[in-house]
C-alpha cells in the first residue's frame, strides 16, 4: 500500500477483460462455420429463458476492429477469447476451414497492434455438433480430436499468442451439459457427467502437448477452472461432511488431477464405480505441467446435507442476510479465500512453479441507461472494487498472482438466461448493435492507469 487507502499492484499486473466465441461473435453460419452444440441446443424449444440464441449476439465477427478500439481506449493490457472449434474444423476434425483460422489471425493481429496482450481459450462450451453426434464428451475419441484441434489453432497463431488456455470451467461442461441438462448438449445421465469430466481432463493434457509440440518454447499453457469455497450452511457434523464432499465433487475432481497427477482417495470412496476412469497413463498426460492455472471466481458456495440428492447428497443453501446479484451471493472475500487455498493446496508445492491468474470475475446486476445516456451500474463497481481488494490481500498473504480479467467486456450471451442477464463493462443495445462504456468500464480503465485501487469509502466513485 503506498497511501492510506490506495491498493498499488505490482508493476506489469495484466489487467484483462474476458469473453467467448459462442457469447459474442454472432455470424453463426457464416466463412464456413460448422454448426456447434449450442446452435442445435437454442434451438430447442424451451431451453434458453427468452429462446434466444447466439446466431448474432454482439456481432463481434463483424465488429471486432471497434471492439478492440473501445478495448485500446479503457487501457486493457490483455484479452481473453476463446476460439470457435466449429471455425476451425467444421466437422470437429479432419478438414480445416482456412477461414476461421484468418478470422482469429487477423484478431490477433488487431489486438498486439493496440498493445493487448491474446489470452487464447481453445475450448469455452462450442463443441462441433458433428462430434456430438458421435457421441461427444462421453466419448474418448472427442479428447482426441481436441487434441488435433489444438495442433492445428498452436500451428498457426502460436507465432503471435502466447498465452493458451485448454478448457475454460470443465465441470460446468460435465455437470450442467450432462447431468443437469440446463446446457448442451443437455444430457441429464450421471454417467455421461463423470465421463465427460474424465474426457475433459484427459483432452487439456493432449492440447497441452500438441501446443507445446509446435508453439515457441515461451508459449505459456494452462487451463480455467471455475472453483468456489464451499461452506458448510451450519456447524452439524452432517453439514460439515457434506461442504467436504462438494469440495471434492467439484474443485478436487479437477485440481487433483491437474496439478497432482491423482484423484483423490476420498472420491473414489464417494464415487465408487462412477469414478471417472482414468489409467496411469491417463492421468500422467492429465498432470502434464502447465504454466499457471486460470481461476474463475464469482461466489462461495454453501451447502447442507440433503440425503436425497443425486450425485453426492448436497443441498446449496442461499443463506439469509446476505446480498445477491441476479445470481449468485456476494462473497468477496472467497476470492482471498480460495486463492491461499489453493496456492497452499497445490501451487506451493508444484515442482515447476506455478503462476494464478483470475481468469473471470464479474456480476449481472439489472443496468440501464439513463435518461443522459450514461449507465451508471455502481453495484458492479462496488462489486470488482471489494473483490480487487480481497484479491490484492491474497497476494499480500503471498499467492503469486500475475493478472486479474473482468467478465465481461459487452454483455453477452448468457446461456441458459439468453440475454436477460448482463456482465459487461460495456453496455450493448442489442437492436442497433450501440456500445456504451458503462461507469464501471471507465472506472476499470482507472485502476488500470492508475495500476491501483482506491478503497476509500467513495473512492471508487471519484473517477465518475
Ligand atoms: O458467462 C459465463 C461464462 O461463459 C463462464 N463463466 C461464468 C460466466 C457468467 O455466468
Amino acid at each position: 500500500m503506498t497511501r492510506k487507502g490506495f491498493l498499488t499492484f505490482p508493476a506489469g499486473f495484466i489487467w484483462g477483460t474476458a469473453t467467448a466465441a459462442y457469447q459474442i461473435e454472432g455470424a453463426w453460419d457464416k466463412d464456413g462455420r460448422g454448426m456447434s452444440i449450442w446452435d442445435t441446443f437454442t434451438r430447442q424449444p424451451g431451453r434458453i429463458q427468452d429462446g434466444s440464441n447466439g446466431d448474432v449476439a454482439c456481432d463481434h465477427y463483424h465488429r471486432w476492429p471497434a471492439d478492440l478500439d473501445l478495448m485500446a481506449e479503457l487501457g486493457l493490457k490483455a484479452y481473453r477469447f476463446s476460439i470457435a472449434w466449429p471455425r476451425i474444423l467444421p466437422e470437429g476434425t479432419g478438414k480445416v476451414n482456412q477461414a476461421g483460422l484468418d478470422f482469429y489471425s487477423r484478431l490477433v493481429d488487431g489486438l498486439l497492434e493496440r498493445g493487448i496482450q491474446p489470452y487464447v481459450t481453445l475450448y469455452h462450451w462450442d463443441l462441433p455438433q458433428a462430434l456430438q453426434d458421435q457421441g461427444g464428451w462421453p466419448q474418448r475419441t472427442t479428447a482426441e480430436s481436441f487434441g488435433e484441434y489444438s495442433r492445428v489453432v498452436g500451428r498457426r497463431l502460436g507465432d503471435r499468442v502466447q498465452h493458451w488456455i485448454t478448457h475454460n470451467e470443465p465441470m460446468v461442461m460435465a455437470y450442467l451439459g450432462h447431468l443437469l441438462g440446463q446446457h448442451a448438449p443437455g444430457v441429464q445421465d450421471l454417467m455421461a457427467a463423470l465421463a465427460t469430466a474424465g474426457n475433459l481432463l484427459v483432452s487439456h493434457g493432449l492440447a497441452v502437448q500438441a501446443l507445446r509440440s509446435v508453439c515457441p518454447a515461451n508459449a505459456q499453457v494452462g487451463i480455467t477452472l471455475n472453483l468456489s469455497p464451499v461452506h458448510p450452511a451450519s456447524e452439524t457434523d452432517l453439514d460439515r461432511q457434506a461442504a467436504l464432499r462438494h469440495d471434492l465433487a467439484t474443485n478436487r475432481l479437477f485440481l487433483d488431477p491437474v496439478l497432482k497427477g491423482s484423484l483423490p482417495d476420498e472420491l473414489a470412496e464417494l464415487l465408487g464405480p462412477l469414478l471417472p476412469q482414468l489409467s496411469p497413463a491417463d492421468l500422467k498426460v492429465i498432470s502434464e505441467p502447465i504454466d499457471f492455472l486460470g481461476i474463475n471466481y464469482y461466489s462461495r458456495t454453501v451447502v447442507r446435507h440433503a440425503p436425497d440428492s443425486p450425485l453426492h447428497q448436497v443441498a446449496q443453501v442461499q443463506p439469509s442476510g446476505s446480498e445477491y446479484s441476479q445470481m449468485w451471493e456476494i462473497y468477496p472475500d472467497g476470492i482471498r479465500e480460495l486463492l491461499t487455498r489453493v496456492w497452499k493446496d497445490y501451487g506451493a508445492t508444484y515442482s515447476r512453479g506455478l503462476r494464478l491468474l483470475v481468469t473471470e470475475n464479474g456480476i449481472c446486476v439489472p443496468d440501464g441507461v439513463d435518461y443522459d445516456g450514461r449507465v451508471r451500474d455502481y453495484r458492479r463497481i462496488r462489486y470488482l472494487r471489494d473483490h480487487l481488494g480481497a484479491l490484492w490481500q491474497a497476494m499480500q498473504e503471498g499467492v503469486p498472482l500475475d493478472g486479474y480479467f473482468v467478465w465481461s467486456f459487452p454483455d453477452n450471451f448468457e446461456w441458459a438466461f439468453g440475454y436477460t442477464l448482463r456482465f459487461g463493462l460495456v453496455y450493448v443495445d442489442y437492436a442497433t448493435q450501440q456500445r456504451i462504456v458503462k461507469d464501471s468500464g471507465h472506472w476499470y480503465a482507472k485502476v488500470i492507469r492508475d495500476n491501483g485501487l482506491d478503497t476509500r469509502p467513495g473512492g471508487a466513485f471519484l473517477p465518475l
